[in-house]
């Protein structure tokens, strides 16, 4: 519940005003099902002594996720990013790999620590996701693959970065950290590319506290990816693939199937959020609520703001003006992975061939979202940012 109103600069907490929440509001609050669902399934973990390593819940949530996505394999792991590199490994990429720099910096991570050289393509500033030309551009003798992002649950333009890589003989996976329960062209995310990578981080719209996986329609590439999530063991004492420990424990399968139980609450909340926001800010000069489109699924988790080109400075302004109200907004994923390390001082002239990636970056305001959110919260955001536009604007 906000604690004043804002009409003018004198109410904002950065002019010495108290601030408008006493309790922080987050990006990325978690979404928590039924609990006592929840605790019953703890329960029966606790009784069945089985905690980790294929356990009943973790093949139970595998069969559920596949069955609502409609793919034929789910590989559950321990979290996104390990998933993101045995999938990587399990596909047998090398050399080079071109993503985009305007993501969460684990894309490129994923690559890196497998000593893969992460190449970075712009991005199209409408969509925020990959632009097939600027793929293009990036590719060399030593590229092996393309990792397409579904960045805010919004599809990459998988059609054109299939095209490219059948033409080049590229393998292409999607990472798709944000696009569970989405859909491209009316199918579901999840089927696309040689397979897509989910996180169920706490703060994604469905967690699994800690999570992810790699869904996948292939049947050798899902094997050899079980192999390796389990040190590369078929059966006890038979190692028959090099590995690593990716398992995903049952805890967390059991967080999994209860908050999948009430998924399509979260998202109609989250729809709720979403157009509130829409709304309120409509009356803002110089900022917009990115939308999603009408016609495909999308959780609607992330509400992104943009500030527009003649306001672009401000953006840093906004953020201490809220974040000073207690409103903890973020500038994911502010500089891009290009700008962060080590791709900074390995690739220092990076930014020369991502000049969306660069404008988008300085641009961008990820607001609190989730169903913890108070409702009258919109409201007094949108006055705090409308209040800091208009006291800017005329400085
Ligand atoms: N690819 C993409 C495109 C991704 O976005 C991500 C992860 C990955 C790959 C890798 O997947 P994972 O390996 O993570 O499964 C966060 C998350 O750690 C990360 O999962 C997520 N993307 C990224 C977008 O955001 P941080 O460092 O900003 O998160 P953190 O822990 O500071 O949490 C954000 C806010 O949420 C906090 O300020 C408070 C609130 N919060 C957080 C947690 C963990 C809570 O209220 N409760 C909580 O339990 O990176």
């Amino acid at each position: 519940m906000p604690l004043k109103t804002i009409r003018n600069k004198a109410d904002l907490a950065i002019n010495g005003a108290p601030p408008a929440f006493d309790q922080p509001l987050h990006v990325g609050r978690p979404n928590i099902g039924d609990r006592d669902a929840f605790l019953q399934r703890i329960n029966q973990i606790l009784d069945n002594q089985w905690l980790t390593n294929n356990g009943p819940m973790v093949q139970e949530f595998e069969q559920r996720i596949a069955e609502h996505l409609g793919v034929r394999h789910c590989v559950a792991m321990c979290n996104g990013t390990i998933a993101l590199e045995i999938a990587i490994r399990a596909l047998g990429l090398e050399g080079e790999v071109i993503v985009p720099s305007w993501t969460f910096v684990a894309t490129a991570h994923a690559l890196y620590w497998q000593g893969i050289t992460p190449v970075f393509a712009d991005i199209d500033p409408a969509t925020h996701n990959l632009d097939p030309d600027a793929v293009r551009r990036m590719i060399t003798p030593r590229t092996t693959g393309i990792i397409g992002v579904h960045l805010w649950g919004r599809a990459a333009p998988i059609d054109e970065l299939q095209a490219i890589a059948d033409e080049h003989g590229l393998k292409l996976m999607f990472d798709a950290a944000h696009a569970f329960g989405s859909t491209y062209k009316g199918q579901t995310i999840g089927r696309f590319g040689a397979c897509e990578v989910l996180s169920f981080h706490a703060t994604k719209a469905f967690n699994t506290f800690e999570g992810g996986a790699v869904v996948t329609n292939d049947d050798a590439l899902a094997e050899a990816m079980r192999l390796m999530r389990n040190f590369g063991f078929q059966g006890y004492d038979n190692v028959v693939h090099p590995g690593t420990n990716g398992k995903m424990i049952e805890v967390c399968a059991a967080m999994g199937l209860t908050n999948l139980d009430n998924y399509e609450d979260v998202v109609t909340c989250n729809k709720r959020v979403h157009a509130s926001y829409v709304d309120a800010m409509a009356v803002v000069a110089g900022v917009s609520v990115l939308a999603y489109d009408p016609d495909e699924q999308n959780s609607h988790h992330y509400v992104v703001m943009e500030i527009d080109s003649a306001c672009t400075g401000m953006r840093d302004q906004i953020i201490i003006a809220l974040q000073a109200e207690n409103v903890l907004a973020r500038k994911y994923f502010w500089p891009g992975a290009h700008k962060m390390q080590p791709y900074r001082d390995l690739f220092p002239h990076a930014e020369l061939m991502l000049p969306n990636t660069k404008r988008i970056a300085e641009s961008v305001i990820v607001l609190p979202t989730g169903i913890t959110l108070p409702g009258e919260a919109i409201q007094t955001i949108s006055d705090i940012v409308r209040t800091v536009v208009s006291t800017e604007s005329k400085a």
